[in-house]
């Protein structure tokens, strides 16, 4: 089997970023692209990331600094570091305002929808859990629902999370296209969510056909919205399909679906870094590009004994 590349954590987390950086100017109608062109851009005139990278940094770093889920720490994080500057989903912008005025995690995510958001906040940042739980299926699993719950307690929302990160892990090992869409079927069915068999059918389809698959297809079938269901296997859809191809291929058919374009392309970004590799990523700069470089070296390093043991044996 694969020994997975310091190369392929560098390209999970800098194509997460990147992808990010290439969606936000696209995502929503014509007023939040307005807003953007105002806001996207660093003193220095760097592309800005949104908040889908500043979630997965506060998970990465958390990650390191506490070597496992800290659902406290987390929700800390996440709340000390929003910025409206950010773009954050509206009820996931409340709820971490709650928590930064003292309201306890588990009280602050449901109180804006009972049943916790079913936005895709929690699958946005899914990638990096594959990084800390490179080999084992069941343990990325728990600590994907423990990162999710945080701020997306809904089922929905963590079963979006989890195909994203069980898709993360997959890519890592470089698994096939046939493998991938098994085990994320049996996830999908595992967890009895409905909603994610239907579209897996739909991106299989799409995946196997033959000629040209148009953008209005995609959007139709897959979806291409700020819920998890709505964007999940978006994402998964493209980075499957293109993930031979180059990545500026893959990212301008996730910006001619528009709509969250941002999230989509985060996600199929981190998808298709982790399997060819930060070597592989059109080489632009952006928003502390080098502090995500030494995020991902720092969580290879730390997983690296992990990753030998496994091979040895
Ligand atoms: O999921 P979230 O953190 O981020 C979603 C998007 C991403 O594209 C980001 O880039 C950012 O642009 O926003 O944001 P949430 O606010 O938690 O969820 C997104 C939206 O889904 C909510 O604002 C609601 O409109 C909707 N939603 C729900 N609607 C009804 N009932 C989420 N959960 C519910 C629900 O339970
Ligand atoms: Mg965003
Ligand atoms: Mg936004
Ligand atoms: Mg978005």
């Amino acid at each position: 089997h694969h020994q997975i590349l310091r190369e392929q954590y560098l390209g999970c987390v800098q194509g997460l970023a990147l992808g990010d950086v290439l969606g936000a100017p696209y995502e929503g109608g014509p007023l939040e692209r307005a807003l953007w062109w105002c806001l996207g851009k660093t003193k220095q005139g760097l592309p800005r990331w949104t908040d889908d990278t500043q979630m997965s940094i506060n998970l990465l770093e958390s990650l390191l600094d506490l070597q496992g889920i800290d659902q406290e720490d987390l929700a800390q994080r996440f709340a000390l570091s929003y910025h409206w500057t950010r773009g954050y989903g509206p009820s996931a912008a409340k709820l971490l305002k709650r928590i930064r005025k003292g309201q306890a995690w588990q009280s602050a995510s449901r109180a804006i929808h009972p049943q916790g958001s079913f936005g895709n906040g929690a699958a946005m940042r899914a990638p990096v859990l594959a990084l800390f739980y490179p080999q084992d299926r069941v343990q990325l699993i728990q600590a994907t629902e423990r990162s999710a719950v945080v701020t997306h307690a809904h089922p929905l929302a963590i079963a979006g999370a989890t195909i994203i990160s069980l898709a993360t892990q997959d890519m890592l090992h470089r698994r096939n296209l046939e493998e991938i869409l098994a085990n994320t079927l049996s996830f999908c069915r595992e967890s009895g969510a409905q909603a994610f068999v239907k579209k897996l059918e739909a991106a299989r389809t799409l995946l196997v056909k033959q000629g040209e698959v148009k953008a209005p297809d995609i959007r139709r079938q897959l979806g291409n919205g700020i819920t998890a269901v709505d964007s999940c296997l978006t994402a998964l859809y493209l980075a499957l399909r293109f993930r031979d191809a180059p990545f500026m291929e893959m990212i301008e058919c996730a910006i001619k679906l528009g709509g969250d374009t941002d999230t989509i392309s985060t996600m199929a970004g981190a998808l298709w870094g982790a399997y060819n590799g930060d070597e592989s990523l059109p080489p632009l700069d952006f928003e502390e590009k080098g502090h995500l470089h030494q995020l991902a070296l720092a969580v290879f390093e730390r997983m690296q004994t992990k990753i030998d043991a496994q091979l040895a044996s």
